[in-house]
Parts: C-alpha cells; structure tokens; sequence
C-alpha cells in the first residue's frame, strides 16, 4: 500500500489544550506521526510519497473561504498584536448569545472554533493545509487505480466543520477526500469512522447529502467528547435521512462489543453500494490510550483492516487521532497490514 505523507507536520507542535479545567501539554503530538512513518518502513508497506500540491480550491470544496482566510491569517495578526504563547479561544457563541462574527481576533477565533482543544501556532495553517495534500494525493493514487492508499495525515480533521475547528482538527482531510472523488465522477462514497471520538465535523458536513454515507463508531456523546453530537438518533436530514449512522458504545467497551458495531456499520455500507471507502483511521480505541475509554489491543487492528477490506472496496484510510504514541505505529498499520491480508 502506498503512504502519503509531509514532514510540514511537524510545523504545528502546539503547547496546552484546555482539558478537565487545565492547561495541560497537547495530547496530539508530532511524535504521532513520526512514530507511523516509522512503523510504515519498519514493516516495507510500500513506498512513502511526499504529496502533490492540488491548491485551495479542493479545500473550499468543504471550507468556507472565509474560515480559510481567518485561520491563514489568524497567526500574523496574533504576532501584530505582540500576542505571546499560542492562540487558543475562550469565548464561544453557544446557546443565548448571537452568531455574530466580531472584529476582535479572539472573538473570530470563538466563533469558528468549538472547544479549547485546537491552538494556532506559527506552522499550523501549513500543517493541516499539506495534511489536507496528503488526503487529496492518497485520494489521487486511487482515482488512478490503486485499490488503497495510506493518508497519514497530522493534524488530524474529523472534528473540523466547514467553519469550525477543534478537537486538535483544522481541515476535515476526509470530508476533503471524500468530495474530491465525486467531484471526479464517483457517485457515492462511504466514510466509516473507526475514532475513538465521533467525527462531529463529517458528520455536519455532509448530513443533509445522499452522495456521502457516514457511519461512525464512538464513545457515547452523553459521557464522552464532543459531548453535543454523535447519538443514535441522529440519521441525517431532508435528501441526507437514511445516510448517517452512529453506533455510541458505552465507556469500557470491549473488542467484541466494538466488532459488533463494526460489522453493523459494514452491513450498512454494503447496502449503500458505495463505489469508494473512506476510513477515518483513529486508533484511539486503544485500550492504553491516555484520553479514551475503550479496550481495543493491538491484534483487534488486524480484524479491523480484515473486515473493512472484506467490504471490496477501493480504500482510503485517512489518519486521525491515537494518543497512545509507543503503540500508536503498530496499531495503525495493524490495520493496513489487515486489510491486505497480512
Ligand atoms: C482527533 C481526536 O481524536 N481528537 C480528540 C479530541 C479530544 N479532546 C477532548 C479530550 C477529553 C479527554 N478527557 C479525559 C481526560 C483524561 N484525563
Ligand atoms: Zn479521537
């Protein structure tokens, strides 16, 4: 399988996400993805390719150009400001107040984030926007034939809407992927997203569409982040009703509990005949991982990468998140490995 990838990651090293009422060290580490990489050449996977640049406009695709020229720009005008320290938001346009987009920097900052989870750096924009590159070649190498292609992309995207970043995610690489393969001509894409966290972002932003079905398997949103999406109840709306499935599963759920909603989330993407797989690839599931609470173990990844590879399909498998970062490479490519038949 081939693997995308830019060492642009490592431009954005942010310094503390707001987590359980501290500033503490972000969790979403470049150490992540170098710990893949290395376990990528580690098992000869197939050659790893630097991404081609495609620009912006399959960006704006998924993001508003608005939110685009607010988070290109958000960093200068911090340093104009002699800001110190990374920016992250503390003021948010939730329920009473109005969606407004002020002046301010850090009042635009709270009106297209969700969360304190998500700092701009100095490399942030360049980061996730070659993260966004990566998905976009991988997405290329399997318009041209490859019946699979590896996304390792950092930052991760699953959390980030069309005007929304958070949850340590600025562009949705696979919302960004997805759409790119019909704007080529496919007609229907699948994404199933194996995150610990549901993938609140692709979720909205496909919801109301029947060219994108979007399952995901998660920890229950009424214990878990991002808490205000992601319930069972949620099927999609108008043309979209019938095309979003969430499977919440319970804190301490098990392999056999997980494959189960796994093989139901198959079943439904099978009934969808979608022409091409997207995999939101978070390996968060881990029973180690320091931030989630499920108790997946590193051979469960294999199973995983077996059944989504039973489904047939040509494959994108985009990276997202895993924290666990001594397991975190063979995790990851445990399902890479699966899928192939390893
Ligand atoms: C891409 C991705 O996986 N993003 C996850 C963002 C999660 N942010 C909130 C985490 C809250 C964890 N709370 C438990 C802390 C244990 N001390
Ligand atoms: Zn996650």
């Amino acid at each position: 399988m081939l693997t995308f990838y830019s060492d642009d990651h490592h431009l954005h090293h942010g310094s503390c996400e707001l987590i359980d009422g501290q500033l503490l060290p972000c969790f979403e580490t470049p150490q992540r993805a170098d710990h893949i990489l290395q376990r990528v050449k580690d098992r000869q996977l197939g050659d790893v390719q630097a991404p081609t640049d495609f620009g912006r406009a399959p960006i704006e695709r998924i993001h508003s150009a608005a939110y685009l020229d607010f988070f290109h720009g958000a960093w200068a005008r911090w340093q104009a400001q002699n800001g110190h320290g990374d920016l992250l938001p503390f003021t948010w346009p939730a329920r009473t107040l109005r969606a407004v987009i002020p002046r301010d920097l850090h009042g635009q900052l709270g009106y297209y984030s969700f969360d304190g989870g998500a700092p701009i750096t100095a490399g942030t924009w360049q980061a996730a926007y070659s993260a966004a590159q990566v998905a976009l070649s991988a997405q290329q190498a399997i318009s041209n034939g490859a019946h699979s292609a590896f996304a390792l992309c950092r930052p991760p995207g699953h959390h980030a809407a069309g005007e929304l970043m958070g949850g340590y995610c600025y562009l949705n690489n696979a919302a960004i992927a997805a759409q790119a393969f019909l704007d080529q001509g496919k007609q229907r894409v699948a994404i199933l997203d194996v995150d610990y966290h549901h993938g609140n972002g692709t979720q909205d932003i496909f919801y109301s569409r029947n060219d994108v079905l979007f399952a995901s398997i998660h920890g229950d949103p009424a214990e878990e982040f991002p808490f205000f999406l992601g319930y069972s109840d949620e099927c999609g709306e108008g043309a979209g009703v019938g095309c979003n499935f969430n499977y919440p599963l319970a804190m301490g759920s098990p392999w056999d509990v997980w494959s189960a909603a796994l093989d139901q989330a198959c079943q439904r993407i099978t009934e969808y005949d979608a022409d091409v797989i997207v995999v939101s690839l978070g390996v968060d599931t881990f029973k180690d991982d320091p931030i989630s609470q499920f108790k997946l173990d590193s051979p469960d990844y294999l199973a995983i990468g077996r059944r989504i590879a039973a489904l047939g399909k040509p494959t994108l498998f985009v990276m997202e998140g895993g924290y666990a970062v001594e397991a975190i490479g063979v995790n990851a490519v445990n399902v890479l490995e699966g899928f192939e038949g390893a």
